[in-house]
């Protein structure tokens, strides 16, 4: 069979073509295309309409040489935002993109109250203003009436699925990153929606991971020139789909990083977690595909601010050059500046937002009292050389919360291509980091398309498929006292418990 895997993460999207062939998963890029969000106003939105017409163009693409076994589909995409539809279908308005400043002050209002313990203790998830529960909050008071008058909410990937299928549900680990989830019994949670007032009319089924959805429409079909094919909810969760292809040996005591815009670290657990240090840590659970046979799992996780720090940066300094600056010479100037000279603390709100991130850096190193990182070079190392300390900290709580040691990190996503990083996090960390693959996201959504079809019986039975076709690169930590110098100022900046959300 030939699985079609669309990847849409917060800063551009992938396809992929995969299939299984002599013991290995093999992939092959179809195309990839910027996603670039548009403010309307005052909100900031994701361009659905040119999300979408991405996604037939690189169905057109599948088309043009029609695989000759059958096909599916499955699409994948960043966590917690969603669209509204009508009754009938009608999209109400374009999603809104999980940046704006908006669900901040949701969340500010939230946590005064003192509410932020408990919907941490209903859903087990990582208390952030993006989430969709502050995102509904916000818009039931920027908007009110709209949520009442809509017929149904779709997290993004269930969102382009309706519309290649007409069909409408909401897949385990996406509905999960909404926060309005009870993971337990993996449906929505009343606690939460009678709390805060939500509607509940608005949430489809929960379906478990690597479900088939149904056929893609006769009229999708037609207009694309497609062959037939159904439409499989995978790990709708990008997230989930890369630490699904993270490919650690059985028994390896690993914590997970899936190194993107975000950092996401973590590590597989039986059950969702509910160590009452969680909340002030910023740990949480989330979402996986598990072996079960219903395929619900779960993860710790935390989100820390990851690349996009630096993807920030390189715009406004692209901009300033009016030319795209290559990532490699930012790599570069990174690895040549002085290190662990400044530091930040990377979940600070100050950088959760769009706008000028190297002026936020230098404002955050002046008041903290540091030297003001000036070129490019030392504002990027500022950056990675902060990284670095923040996955050690989450690394030593996630230690405290599982009770046993980690012995390796896996660092699977695009920041798999930055060596210095890898680098740096095995030294500030003091663990061996194997990274690969890239493309982790893609091997996830293949994977679980292939576990939706029977073609692969069993979670580890892929995961020993993608151990034979995956390279791993391995770095060994390089320890040293200044290391240790500057994960105390770093931890004395970044207060103790971590961020300041
Ligand atoms: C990564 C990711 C994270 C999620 C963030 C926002 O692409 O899905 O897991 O917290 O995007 O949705």
């Amino acid at each position: 069979m030939i699985h079609v895997a669309s990847d849409l993460g917060a800063s551009g999207g992938k396809v992929f073509e995969g299939w299984l062939e002599a013991g290995r998963l093999q992939l092959r890029e179809v195309r990839r295309f910027p996603n670039r969000p548009v403010w309307m106003g005052e909100t900031l939105h994701w361009d659905l309409p040119a999300l979408l017409d991405e996604l037939y163009q690189s169905l057109r693409e599948v088309a043009r040489q029609p695989p000759d076994r059958p096909m599916t589909l499955a699409v994948e995409t960043w966590g917690v935002d969603f669209g509204l539809l009508t009754r009938k279908g009608a999209l109400l308005g374009l999603p809104m993109h999980y940046r704006n400043p908006a669900f901040q002050e949701a969340w500010r209002e939230v946590s005064a109250t003192g509410g932020l313990a408990e919907l941490a203790g209903a859903t087990g998830v990582q208390c952030m203003p993006i989430n969709t529960v502050f995102q509904l909050l916000a818009l039931q008071k920027s908007q009110p009436g709209l949520l009442d008058a809509a017929g149904t909410l779709l997290f993004m990937p269930d969102l382009l699925t309706f519309f290649l299928t007409g069909e409408r549900q909401a897949e385990f680990t996406i509905a999960y990153t909404s926060q309005l989830l009870d993971p337990r019994p993996g449906t929505w949670s009343r606690r939460v929606l009678d709390s805060f007032g939500l509607p509940d009319h608005l949430l489809p089924e929960v379906i478990p991971p690597a479900t088939d959805v149904g056929p893609i429409a006769p009229g999708v079909r037609e207009r694309l020139g497609l062959p037939e094919a159904r439409v499989i909810a995978g790990a709708g969760h990008d997230t989930a789909s890369a630490v699904a292809a993270v490919p650690a040996e059985p028994g390896e005591r690993y914590a997970y990083l899936s190194s993107g815009t975000w950092s996401l670290m973590g590590a597989m657990v039986p059950e969702p977690m509910g160590d009452p240090r969680m909340l002030a840590w910023h740990l949480g659970n989330e979402g996986a595909i598990a072996s079960g046979p219903d395929r619900r799992g779960h993860r710790l996780v935390r989100n820390i601010a990851g690349l996009w720090l630096l993807q920030e940066c390189r715009r406004v300094w692209s901009r300033e050059r009016s030319e795209p600056i290559p990532w490699a010479e930012l790599d570069a100037l990174a690895a040549g500046a002085p290190p662990l000279r400044s530091l930040i603390d990377p979940d600070d709100p100050a950088f959760a937002t769009p706008g000028d991130m190297p002026g936020r850096i230098r404002t955050f190193c002046r008041r903290t009292g540091q030297p003001e990182p000036e070129s490019p070079g030392e504002v990027a190392r500022c950056v990675v050389d902060s990284l670095a300390l923040a996955y050690r900290r989450t690394l030593e709580q996630l230690e405290q919360v599982l009770g046993r040691p980690v012995e390796t990190v896996r660092v699977v996503g695009g920041g798999v291509r930055n060596r210095l990083l890898c680098q740096l996090t095995a030294d500030a960390t003091g663990r061996p980091v194997l990274a690969g693959p890239v493309e982790a996201t893609a091997y996830g959504n293949v994977l679980a398309q292939a576990l939706a079809t029977g073609e692969v019986g069993s979670l580890s039975e892929g995961q020993s498929l993608l151990r034979a076709s995956v390279a791993t690169d391995r770095y060994e930590p390089r320890p040293s006292d200044a290391w240790e110098e500057a994960y105390r100022r770093f931890l004395a900046l970044a207060p103790a418990e971590g961020g300041r959300r």
